[in-house]
């Protein structure tokens, strides 16, 4: 039945919609059936495992229905559309997540306590889905999140890994990876589309035919794999508008290699068409390395096809020709492993549609926006010709022209300047031939964001400088954000109930803004007491986790300090172990009766190292290695020790953020392009060490420097400081505290020499022994602070009331605004 627009239409659906009731009656009597008829349990016998798979079918009903009425309103409307592209997604759970956005969580909670289980512990049967590596995947999560909440018309697009990020297993200190098969106990978050594939090819070679009494090429393609559609809802909170994640899982295609059957080797055959699901099996773990692999490709290809198509599936269902479409869709492109699109767009729309190049150039002009997360530009992607040109020969050539137009061009503008040519160029010449993906990424995109203003900053004067000084117009930014919902309802629910007490309100949770309005409250004796409580709840509960876990028995009123997020040297874990370490030695050195007067820190790191990442590997055993000397020895006792939280990921990061007193964020200043897990932490009232680098700038200057603990070079020291190389002064604490270490004080002396050799003076690219002495004296000022225990917690209310910046939502509505040209479309049903 096709549906008109007008209010006849909206009526009826009005009336039609609603069927699933919220009364805990109904929903008990919802989750019985699926634990008879989805589950296939007795309703009389189940398991808590049993019961979340039960819940989560029943709410998963209800998201569907919100799909439908989401997708049919905006269907109706037909407002422009924002596509997300991105190859990764830490969604980590969802099934907490989605009660408290459906508005049902207390609901459930009741039917389930009237069938005897709790719904926490329910919920703590969710296993994490992990399909991505760090910042760059959470923050797709949390955009998602608020583009559903924002009644943004939006769709994400990424693919459907089966084995999400490895898992962390330590063994004797050591990482091991295992692989994270997370599909194993089903997954009721997502919706297959066994009638929504498209065919994806590869290979082959390219050919010219007559077209139009002219030449036409034509790519004529050697190998067909199916793209699968498999969708995540994703509920807005206070609205009723849910979006669509579709993740592509690969699957043989029945246009491949039909001879082959008729050879006689029918096993082989089918076990030859199997491989085509490799395509989506496993996530790439290392992040920021691009090391030219051939299946790294062909997914990202695999997904931006299957994409495109659906997209344009989408837009055809509207409209007959191509003209309007960049007033209906706009493409965003997370970083450059989507950017093949680009060359994808054009050919479908010269090769196919048969629009001639300058008309295809200019929509595709139109379309793209581009985030860059990077600040480096040894991290930029570069695909090898050779390899491009051999999977997919038509996109290589797609690539040359729109170089070979573009190069034409700025020549005109720039004139012979080589080097600057040779440097902006899409094709890197060299020992490998290569394609910039970054550089095609900016040919073509209308805006080029930044993730933090200092982001913005390196942009135009380092990494992009030339493409800036070309098209100032296009360099913007858009500091990053985080989801209150998720990282304060769902993860801190005391804390969200004591902040809803004292502004009066819920409404914080869909307005971030009024969340400054516990200011107001930051002297309140009454609101420290309660504050207080809230905290020290959350701490006990981590404490408990880190004893199960560890058989670490910490104490709480200690300090606990955390640095939690990926293993690199840039993030400085290994400075912040030699701190541990220094802080160790110092209360070995001291008097007895001098040990009274130290502040007890349990000092928490947690974080994966990439499997080929030698030198982050050796931070992790390292660790260990301090934390077994250290939580053993009765000379510290309580003073200090030291936890490594293993196989941190989304759903680690929701138990101890909130139990946090301090946080780390301690790059080298000019290396971090944002970071997302200061915003997470501040929201939930953690203080922040930190150095000033990408967003943390802004945070500086939204909660004032007084309420934080920053330290290190600054951003413009970093290039004179790295200059004196062997020269720089590096304090005598320092070199203790590596000798230390060096000389086996800690054991495995053989193993940590490549990591003091990398600190070691004239060798030290991330400033590690220059920053120590700060860093000790902002650790020391940490201590003190603590000590004050009124002071704390005003830091602590204030950081909370300073983290409005720092939601996605305003993230989203500057994107929608100033970039995609989008406006809201709720559904009013
Ligand atoms: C940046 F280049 N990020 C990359 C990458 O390959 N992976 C990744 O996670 C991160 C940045 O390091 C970040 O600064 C940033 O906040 C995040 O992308 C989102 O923009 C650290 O979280």
């Amino acid at each position: 039945v096709g549906l008109g627009s007008g209010a006849k239409t909206e009526r009826m659906l009005g009336l039609m919609d609603r069927f699933l009731k919220n009364d805990p009656a109904s929903l008990q009597k919802d989750i019985l059936d699926h634990v008879e008829y989805t589950v296939a349990r007795s309703r009389f016998s189940f398991d808590d495992f049993e019961a979340y798979q039960a819940l989560a079918h029943s709410v998963r009903d209800r998201l569907i229905e919100r799909c439908h009425d989401t997708q049919i309103y905006l269907k109706m409307k037909d407002p422009k559309r924002i596509y997300f592209l991105s190859l990764e997604y830490l969604m980590g759970r969802s099934l907490s997540n989605s009660v408290i956005n459906l508005g049902v969580r207390d609901q459930y909670a009741e039917a389930l306590s009237q069938l005897g289980f709790e719904f926490e512990v329910v919920a703590e049967q969710e296993g994490d889905a992990a399909l991505g590596n760090g910042g760059l995947a959470r923050l797709s999560a949390c955009q998602m999140d608020s583009l559903a909440t924002l009644d943004y018309p939006a769709w994400g697009y990424g693919l459907r890994y089966q084995y999400g990020l490895f898992r962390q297993v330590i063994l004797d200190g050591y990482q091991h990876e295992q692989p994270d098969y997370w599909l194993n106990f089903g997954n009721p978050w997502e919706i297959e589309r066994i009638h929504v594939t498209y065919p994806v090819k590869f290979y082959g070679t390219v050919e010219e035919v007559d077209f139009n009494g002219g030449k036409q090429k034509v790519w004529v393609p050697g190998e067909t794999v199916e793209a699968v559609a498999y969708d995540n809802p994703i509920p807005g909170y206070g609205t009723r508008n849910t979006i669509t994640l579709r993740l592509w899982a690969a699957k043989p295609s029945d246009q491949n290699n039909m001879e082959s059957y008729n050879t006689g080797d029918y096993i082989n055959a089918v076990v030859d068409r199997q491989r085509a699901e490799t395509i989506s099996s496993v996530l790439y773990p290392d992040d920021r390395s691009y090391q030219g692999k051939e299946l790294r490709l062909k997914q990202q290809y695999f997904f931006v096809s299957a994409s495109l198509q659906d997209i344009i599936r989408r837009y055809k269902d509207t409209h007959n020709n191509f003209d309007d479409f960049p007033d209906k869709v706009a493409l965003q492109l997370n970083d450059t492993q989507p950017s093949l699109v680009i060359a994808e767009l054009m050919r479908v729309l010269v090769d196919e549609e048969n629009l001639v190049w300058s008309k295809a150039w200019d929509i595709v002009c139109k379309v793209f926006s581009f985030t860059t997360h990077t600040v480096s530009r040894d991290n930029l992607e570069k695909v090898p010709v050779d390899l491009l040109g051999s999977l997919l020969p038509r996109h290589l050539q797609i690539i040359y022209d729109i170089n070979f137009k573009f190069i034409d061009d700025l020549k005109k503008k720039i004139g012979t300047d080589y080097d600057r040519l040779s440097r902006m160029s899409v094709v890197e010449e060299g020992a490998v031939k290569s394609i910039r993906m970054a550089n095609l990424s900016i040919v073509c995109a209308h805006t080029v964001n930044g993730v933090s203003r200092v982001h913005w900053e390196l942009l135009k004067t380092r990494i992009f400088k030339d493409f800036y000084e070309l098209w100032p117009h296009k360099f913007h930014y858009k500091t990053n954000g985080v989801t209150q919902r998720r990282w304060i309802v769902v993860s801190n629910p005391n804390l969200c109930s004591l902040i809803s007490k004292w502004l009066g309100t819920e409404a914080w949770i869909r307005e971030v803004d009024l969340l400054a309005g516990l200011r107001e409250h930051a002297a309140d004796a009454e609101l420290y007491r309660e504050w207080k409580t809230v905290r020290m709840v959350n701490k006990m509960r981590l404490a408990e986790y880190i004893e199960a876990m560890s058989g670490i028995k910490v104490n709480v009123n200690a300090m606990f300090d955390v640095q939690i997020k990926r293993i690199h040297e840039y993030k400085r874990q290994f400075l912040n172990i030699l701190g541990i370490i220094h802080r160790y030695d110092c209360i070995k050195n001291m008097e007895k009766n001098d040990r009274r007067k130290v502040v007890p820190r349990v000092c928490i790191i947690g974080g994966k190292a990439a499997p080929g990442y030698e030198i982050a590997k050796k931070v992790i055993k390292l660790c260990h290695a301090v934390a077994s000397k250290i939580n053993n020895d009765p000379d510290v006792g309580d003073l200090l020790k030291l936890v490594f939280i293993p196989d941190y990921n989304v759903s680690v990061a929701e138990l101890v953020i909130p139990g946090a007193d301090l946080s780390q964020h301690i790059s080298t200043a000019g290396h971090e392009a944002s970071g997302t897990g200061i915003m997470k932490f501040l929201m939930n009232g953690c203080l922040l060490l930190a150095t000033a680098d990408g967003s943390t700038v802004e945070i500086m200057e939204e909660l004032g420097a007084e309420n934080m603990f920053l330290f290190g070079a600054k951003l413009h020291e970093v290039p004179v400081l790295r200059e004196k190389g062997q020269n720089l002064k590096v304090p005598l604490q320092f070199a203790r505290v590596v000798r230390m270490v060096r000389d086996g004080y800690f054991g495995f002396q053989e193993h940590f020499k490549s990591l003091c050799d990398s600190v070691e003076s004239g060798n030290d690219f991330y400033l590690v022994g220059y920053d120590f002495e700060s860093y000790l004296e902002a650790q020391a000022a940490a201590d003190k602070a603590f000590v004050d225990e009124e002071k704390w917690c005003r830091m602590s209310i204030l950081s909370t009331a300073g983290s409005a910046r720092f939601s996605s939502d305003r993230t989203m509505e500057e994107y929608a605004e100033k970039t995609w040209g989008i406006k809201p479309c709720r559904c009013p049903f």
